[in-house]
């Protein structure tokens, strides 16, 4: 039985891969998993059937039998820990890979998001443009101490783990922010580069093309 992943019947981005089901998708691509979508109209993200899976009432969502799991960084993992090819077999080096999974989870992409949630929802607050400054800054910090972190290596920590595939997912969310950082730059596109996200992009990207008119958020 296949695992099934929910995701926007309409996506804001119409397809550009910003939506967080994209991580997902990734990830089975990744270890070969096929896998089922059920598309979630907008207006039932906050219903309570949805709300069952997701107590956010956001995408994505994962079930697999009677596992029901959100969080994309829960959801990345456990495709890891029972599929070959995410995570390095020695266990030091899986713990450091899932280390930086919760880098990019709980480490640079808050700041990320700070700033989506300002370019998105804050620009016609009166105070809105006033804190944009202050909410990069942060964030460029952070990517400065990940591109040191990275430096010219060509993944994080040894081989292409789950570690990279967060990272990348977050960083893909600042595009506009990383030229500063060409290292990261390169650690994108090296990444964009693998079949495996070629065919999870293609994917999404079907779903938003035959949906139409992307979802209007702002
Ligand atoms: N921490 C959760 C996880 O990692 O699973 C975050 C999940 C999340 O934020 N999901 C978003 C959602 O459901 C969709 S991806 N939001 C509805 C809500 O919170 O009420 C965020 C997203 C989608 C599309 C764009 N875009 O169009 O640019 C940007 C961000």
């Amino acid at each position: 039985m296949k695992p099934t992943i929910t995701a926007f019947a309409n996506s804001p981005d119409g397809g550009q891969g910003l939506a967080r089901d994209m991580r997902v998708r990734w990830a089975l691509e990744e270890v070969g998993q096929e896998y089922e979508v059920r598309l979630v109209p907008w207006e039932d993200f906050k219903k309570p059937a949805h709300r069952s899976k997701q107590p956010f009432g956001q995408i994505p969502t994962f079930e697999h039998g009677n596992l029901v799991l959100f969080e994309t960084g829960a959801i990345v993992l456990h495709i890891a820990q029972t599929h070959q090819g995410l995570l390095p077999e020695s266990p030091d080096a899986r713990a450091r890979a899932i280390t930086w999974m919760f880098a990019a989870v709980s480490t640079l992409e808050p700041p990320a998001t700070d700033l989506e949630v300002n370019e998105y929802f804050e620009q016609n607050e009166p105070w809105g443009a006033a804190r944009r400054p202050a909410v990069q800054k942060r964030l460029w910090t952070r990517l400065g101490d990940f591109a040191a972190a990275l430096g010219q290596k060509e993944w994080i920590d040894g081989p292409f783990s789950a570690g990279d595939l967060m990272l990348v997912e977050v960083l893909v969310r600042v595009e506009a922010e990383l030229k500063p950082f060409p290292n990261l730059v390169a650690y994108v596109d090296r990444a964009r580069d693998r079949p495996a996200f070629k065919r999870a992009f293609a994917a999404q990207k079907a779903v938003a093309d035959a949906a139409g008119e992307p979802l209007k958020i702002r």
